[in-house]
């Protein structure tokens, strides 16, 4: 039960003498209000955190419509922003930050909420410093000053002060560059990744399909009594629409107190405890840091988490050192074994991928665990056969194919699979051939394997982001 005064708070939305009725028509306030109350029952001891989320929400909902909106923010709403920087409930996105003043960004006409550097200050990740004290661009990425990076592996370069990258080789055989850090040789733990419709491989490598349109726990730290540092990585999937393919909606990461949400197609910015944040977002000192990669984004911690998302369809996240057997939720318990990651929260093995998936579910939201006969029609093994030809999924299992100097590194069974049942669904659409395609390559490449170029003039070559007219350096989007 949650008391007359928290209903009050959740009210805000709804209420007809309130600061969003401007906005009732065009998003309807009800079922907002009613998931603010029902979350607020479920947690009534992060009332504060709860209810600004639900009303954060609606409000950048409201402004997408074009809404204008109320000031709304009083004291049971406050936000604090960080130093040099103060709240706004109507900024451009367009304002300046570091990066923008070497690639200044397309404004766009709605706005949000959030916090806006002070006269005289610029955004360099997530801090508002003098405009003297940006950092640096190279090969289009924003370093901050100081920052010290690897553009390849056999560079070491640190951004200083007055924009001037300074670089020198390195030259270490066994280590290699991976998403930008100098790795070298440990004993690595595979990555779980999420791709296409329905196709899950867990850290230890237990492939699995689950066709739920839901929002699931991807991953978590599972540990108690250690001084482990605590996390939790979620999806939601896209609901389910006749045959076509549920991508990634949403994906968060809580981490460090943080509650960061990257959204579908939503490119340039993360949601942290509700405020929108442009990227590089450098939070925490550096312990969390979400940048853009090619067309889409890495997100990292300093403990050694690596959640990269394309924004559409592919997410892949590596587990920390130190975690092993220590995990819980769909990407398994990450400790070697691949035939015991079925496992339910409370650690008893789930007899099949079905009931597994249904055990990670988020159970506030009413999602599809199923896909009907009708929006996913069978795939016939004469569909199949064409779309595993090389000139479709083919093209990731050809053994003469650009993508061969992987297959020893990481098997591509799984996303030829997913192809292929993607495209099925999709009637052979060209936009899920190539986003399927880029989810190996993005597999590959963050190990560091590099692969021949598969983007021709014929095949591929857009960009499979809607809306997106950038460049990006070599033509060939990484994630
Ligand atoms: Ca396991």
């Amino acid at each position: 039960m949650i008391t007359a005064e928290q209903e009050k708070l959740c009210g805000i939305i709804s209420r007809t003498d309130g600061p969003f009725r401007g906005c009732h028509a065009m998003v309807e306030p009800s079922k907002y209000a009613e998931n603010c109350k029902l979350d607020l029952c479920l947690h009534p001891e992060q009332e504060e955190e709860v209810v600004c989320q639900h009303v954060a929400r609606y409000v950048d909902l409201c402004q997408a419509a074009g809404v204008t909106i109320e000031e709304w923010r009083t004291n049971d709403f406050w936000i604090s922003c960080p130093a040099h920087s103060h709240y706004e409930l109507c900024s451009l996105d367009c304002s300046r930050t570091c990066s923008s003043i070497f690639t200044p960004l397309r404004c766009t006409e709605r706005c949000r909420e959030g916090c806006v550097c002070d006269e005289g200050f610029v955004f360099s990740g997530d801090e508002c410093v003098p405009m003297a004290r940006c950092g640096c661009l190279h090969h289009g990425f924003y370093y901050k000053v100081e920052e010290i990076f690897y553009p390849t592996d056999l560079e070491e370069c640190e951004c200083q002060a007055g924009g001037m990258v300074v670089c020198h080789e390195i030259s270490s055989p066994n280590c290699r560059v991976v998403n930008g850090e100098l790795r070298c040789p440990t004993n690595t733990s595979g990555s779980c990744v999420v791709t296409g419709d329905r196709s899950y491989l867990s850290f230890d490598g237990k492939a699995f399909d689950i066709p739920g349109a839901c929002s699931y726990i991807l991953t978590e730290s599972c540990t108690d009594g250690d001084d482990a540092q605590h996390f939790v990585v979620k999806i939601k999937k896209n609901p389910r629409q006749k045959k076509k393919v549920s991508g990634i909606e949403a994906l968060s990461v809580e981490v460090y107190g943080l509650s960061l949400t990257l959204e579908q197609g939503k490119i340039g910015t993360v949601v942290v405890n509700s405020v929108s944040h442009r990227l590089p977002a450098i939070l925490k000192q550096g312990q969390v840091q979400v940048h853009e990669h090619g067309a889409g984004i890495h997100l990292q911690t300093d403990f050694g988490l690596i959640v990269r998302y394309d924004l559409h369809h592919y997410v892949a996240i590596t587990a920390p050192q130190g975690y092993q057997g220590h995990l819980c939720g769909l990407c398994g318990n990450n400790n070697g074994k691949s035939e015991d990651d079925f496992l339910f929260p409370d650690g008893h093995p789930a007899p099949n991928a079905i009931a597994f998936g249904s055990a990670w579910k988020m159970s506030n939201m009413a999602c599809e665990e199923e896909c009907s006969e009708d929006d996913c029609p069978v795939c016939t093994e004469e569909k199949k056969k064409v779309f595993q030809k090389p000139n479709y999924c083919g093209i990731l299992t050809d053994p003469h194919g650009p993508f061969s100097s992987c297959f020893s590194t990481i098997s591509p069974a799984l996303y030829s699979d997913a192809c292929t049942r993607d495209l099925c669904l999709t009637k052979g659409r060209t936009d899920v051939l190539c986003r399927s395609i880029q989810s190996y390559v993005s597999s590959c490449q963050a190990t560091g394997v590099s692969v021949e170029e598969w983007r021709k003039p014929s095949f591929c070559r857009k960009l499979g982001v809607k809306g997106v007219g950038r460049v990006f350096p070599g033509g060939i989007p990484v994630v």
